[in-house]
């Protein structure tokens, strides 16, 4: 199984990269932030709970991703691998992780993260909120309050996948397609399939 982490900062290009390499490799595409947008759009309890964190750009808590990741896995035991997309977000969340794939016989083949600057990230981020209508896209303030969240709170997680050497970082600006073809060496190279 091809178990792959894309990792990076809020517009780093994790949601855009993942669905070129799911068509590519055929892989599950586990998003939490789209799942969490689901329960919203649904609203569940959850959803209701985890949408006023979202819009304040706070992360949901981790029991909360970390179930809906455990449900995922039950409901897709035989995939050929997933892509994690936005998760694990901190520590805690990343130890759950290896926990829950290692009932199945699993663990994470790779991290690939998405190198990208603070200024690129605004003007994405501000970019994308002119159509996407995502509160958490809508404002300077916002936007610079979920990267302090990645900085207080996500970053440590790369050193957790490099102390178990499954790290890489590949650089995230540049031509979409480029960057695609970076991910695909890195996993060729690896000899993960
Ligand atoms: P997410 O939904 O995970 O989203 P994201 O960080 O905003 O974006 P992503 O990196 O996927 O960017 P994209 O490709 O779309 O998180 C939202 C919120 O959910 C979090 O703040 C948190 O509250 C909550 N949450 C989610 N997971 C959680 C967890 N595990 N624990 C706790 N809370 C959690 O790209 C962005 C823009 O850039 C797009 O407009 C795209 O077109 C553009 N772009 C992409 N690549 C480009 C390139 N190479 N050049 C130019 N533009 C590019």
């Amino acid at each position: 199984m091809l178990n792959l982490i894309l990792f990076g900062p809020p517009g780093a290009g994790k949601g855009t990269q993942s669905e070129k390499i799911i068509a590519r490799y055929n892989l599950i595409h586990l998003s939490t932030g789209d799942l969490l947008r689901s329960e919203i759009q649904a609203g569940t309890e959850l959803g209701l709970k985890a949408k006023t964190l979202m819009d304040n750009g706070i992360l949901v808590p981790d029991e909360v991703v970390i179930g809906m990741i455990d449900n995922k896995l039950k409901e897709h035991s035989k995939a050929p691998g997933f892509i994690f997309d936005g998760f694990p977000r901190t520590v805690k969340q990343a130890e759950a992780l290896d926990e829950l794939l290692t009932r199945y016989n699993e663990s994470i083949s790779v991290m690939i993260a998405l190198v990208v600057d603070d200024n690129e990230l605004l003007a994405r981020l501000l970019n994308r909120g002119k159509t996407s209508g995502r509160p958490d896209d809508q404002n300077v303030e916002l936007i610079s309050r979920r990267i302090q969240e990645y900085n207080n709170k996500t970053k440590p997680v790369a050193d957790y996948y490099l102390e178990q050497g499954k790290f890489t970082a590949i650089d995230g600006i540049g031509e979409i397609e480029h960057i695609f073809d970076q991910i695909t060496q890195t996993i060729s190279k690896s000899g993960l399939l």
